[in-house]
């Protein structure tokens, strides 16, 4: 069920949503076993940011009947350590490599950019506008015209695909959409999480150590669906779906809502080859039903 996706040939429609599947942890737990099986047509690498980061104090978690609440706080090695310890790694998977990236300001995106730019081993940029959890990273994401303006400084800084992470906490989002498209953007994905909060049942403190976080699982899905809906009737270029996808049928119903391929995310921390089953599962039902 091979699709192409901004000239990039996939073997089918799944990936994983950034953050989600730390294919440096998956290998050390399955061995070689994960090359044979990885679980995704293209692999999604956790935010880079130009410094390293240690991310938000405890607790991340909140667990949720339907979900979860993270308040990570993009802890990472940097741009530096990233390139040093973990491109080699992630170059050797079977896969197309997108490397998501995310600035505290247009001119540090522009640098992760340019950096990666010149990278052979990286496929494809993601640009996440989108994190609930630090507060300049909403700004961008949230605004249509700061959205362009990042997209137009970043735009000539590469040839490779550029997609633009969106985020759900924004008023209008289907013009936050069409203001990356106009920019350049080559495609979009959507939604992160939507934010949220939990209070310690005995204190009554917020529970996260960020105070608020950002939902995601079974409990957005229908968010998700209702945004990659409107979004796809504002836009020409693709859009990567996700938000609670755990079947098949979720997959199918954010294609036929308009995506042309789907991510697989908080599903994937429950059972780690999630990715495959969704992608046999959708496969099967693309081969009964229309889109
Ligand atoms: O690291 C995080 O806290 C985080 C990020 Br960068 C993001 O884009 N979305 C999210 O829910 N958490």
């Amino acid at each position: 069920m091979s699709v192409g996706f901004c000239g990039i040939e996939l073997a089918h429609p799944v990936i994983n949503g950034s953050g989600t599947f730390d294919a440096i942890a998956a290998h050390r737990a399955f061995g070689d076993e994960l090359f044979e099986r990885f679980p995704f047509a293209a692999f999604v690498s956790k935010t880079v940011t130009l410094q390293e980061r240690q991310g938000n104090p405890p607790p991340r978690l909140w667990e949720l009947p339907g979900g979860l609440i993270n308040s990570i706080g993009l802890p990472n090695k940097g741009l530096d350590g990233y390139l040093e310890h973990d491109l080699g790694f992630l170059a050797t998977l079977p896969v197309p490599l997108i490397v998501n990236v995310m600035g505290f300001s247009r001119e540090e995106v522009a640098q992760l950019v340019e950096a990666f730019a010149e990278r052979p081993e990286v496929s494809a940029l993601e640009l996440n506008v989108s994190c609930p959890n630090v507060e300049t990273g909403l700004v961008m994401g949230a605004d249509p015209d700061e959205t362009a303006r990042l997209v137009d400084r970043v735009r000539p800084l590469t040839d490779k695909p550029l997609i633009v992470k969106l985020t759900p906490n924004a008023t209008d989002v289907p013009a936050v959409a069409r203001a990356a498209e106009h920019a350049g953007a080559d495609a979009l994905s959507l939604i992160n999480t939507v934010k949220g909060m939990a209070l310690d049942p005995k204190t009554g403190a917020p529970w996260l150590g960020g105070t608020t976080g950002g939902v995601s699982g079974a409990a957005v899905r229908a968010v998700a669906l209702a945004q990659v809906h409107a979004v796809a009737q504002a836009v020409e270029i693709p859009i990567v779906g996700m938000g609670g996808v755990q079947t098949g049928q979720d997959a199918l119903d954010l294609m036929r809502a308009g995506a042309a391929l789907v991510a697989v995310g908080t599903e994937s921390f429950r059972d780690p080859a999630a990715g495959s089953r969704v992608a046999s599962e959708l496969v099967e039902l693309l081969a009964n039903t229309a889109v």
